[in-house]
């Protein structure tokens, strides 16, 4: 296991300089952000990105994410161009000794919240999801929802959304498959491991098919081209707001199998009626078993990227919500403090 920490560049108010101090940490994960979605990331750029990450004795191997261009998704004609942009980006960034390349393909949206600042009893702030309030929002609506990676003006979202109105599920299947179907192959070529990360929250919302949400779904996927280079980004947080998910066990079987590369950690409190909110990492804070999911990477001997996902808001840090400095790095001494133990615990067994 390799423990990594995601950097939003230059204009992340968190520093690598600050990154590096956090015991246990070897890699960075980032991207280069200032290329528009469906363009050809330029070598210099990713050369500049690991260069910078590596003055700081740290290693550039995951980029999160490459976005798929909304064309693609949707499956219009343009797409072919936009493939062949993507693989382009992959062939550059395998030239500057990247590994795994994170991606999804959730329509219009990343991740979607209701909130970015709930309080929490401790007076820490964190991200939280009300489902009752989502459901009543129309699609209008969604514009006032915070959070997105990606930014819509109204008019630009409301043509998207009427766009996916004649995309059904298994439609948005079909345009998954096309693209891996290109991609894959390339992907094997130069040695980067594409890993998809699952739907944020696992559910539709604003009437948009998701179709990363489950074990079956997830079986899918890789079924579509079964090899080591499609493979998944396990993100426990995205797949356990939906309490039918049993993370550990679909890490057993996942990494299991070779087909994760990029592991996502974080804990939820998940309520029955769908809600849920981001805590620290601890087990006893969420409804996540973290030893448990961290035990399933180790028993399974997962040689991969770890990550702390998100954190809360505490000691008065301010910045991007979820992607603060303390919260994360807790939670990283957290896993590796987990992974130490088990470590120790095996190696007297023997
Ligand atoms: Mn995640």
């Amino acid at each position: 296991m390799k423990m990594t920490f995601r950097w939003y560049g230059e204009q992340d108010p968190v520093t690598l300089a600050h990154i590096r101090q956090i015991p246990g940490i070897t890699g960075i994960v980032s991207a280069v952000y200032e290329v528009p979605v469906g363009e050809v990331w330029p070598i210099e750029a990713i050369s500049r990105l690991k260069a910078q990450v590596e003055a700081h004795g740290l290693a550039l191997e995951v980029i999160e994410s490459v976005p798929v261009h909304e064309d693609i998704k949707r499956g219009v004609d343009s797409r072919d161009r936009l493939i062949d942009n993507y693989v382009q980006t992959l062939r550059h960034l395998a030239q500057c000794g990247i590994k795994v390349v994170c991606y999804n393909f959730m329509p219009v949206f990343d991740w979607t919240r209701t909130s970015l600042e709930t309080r929490l009893p401790d007076g820490s702030t964190t991200l939280s999801f009300d489902a009752a309030a989502v459901s009543q929002l129309s699609s209008d609506d969604a514009l006032s929802l915070p959070g997105w990676d990606v930014s819509y003006r109204p008019e630009e979202l409301r043509a998207l959304l009427k766009a996916y109105e004649t995309i059904d599920e298994e439609a948005l299947w079909q345009h998954l498959e096309y693209f891996l179907k290109r991609v894959i192959p390339v992907a094997r070529e130069v040695g980067i491991k594409m890993a998809i990360h699952p739907d944020d929250p696992p559910r539709p919302i604003f009437g948009l098919p998701r179709i990363v949400k489950n074990r079956a779904d997830l079986l899918r996927v890789l079924s579509i081209v079964d090899e080591p280079a499609n493979g998944l980004t396990l993100c426990s947080g995205s797949l356990g707001a939906d309490s039918k998910n049993d993370v550990a066990a679909l890490v057993r079987e996942f990494s299991g199998r070779g087909r994760i590369h990029f592991a996502h950690l974080r804990n939820i409190k998940v309520n029955d009626n769908g809600d849920f909110l981001e805590t620290a990492h601890r087990s006893q804070d969420g409804s996540l078993d973290m030893a448990e999911i961290v035990k399933a990477y180790f028993d399974t001997g997962f040689e991969g990227y770890f990550r702390p996902d998100h954190g809360r808001m505490i000691w008065g840090e301010t910045g991007k919500p979820g992607y603060g400095l303390y919260d994360r790095a807790l939670g990283a001494v957290y896993l590796n403090g987990i992974w130490e133990g088990i470590e120790k615990a095996e190696a007297a067994k023997r």
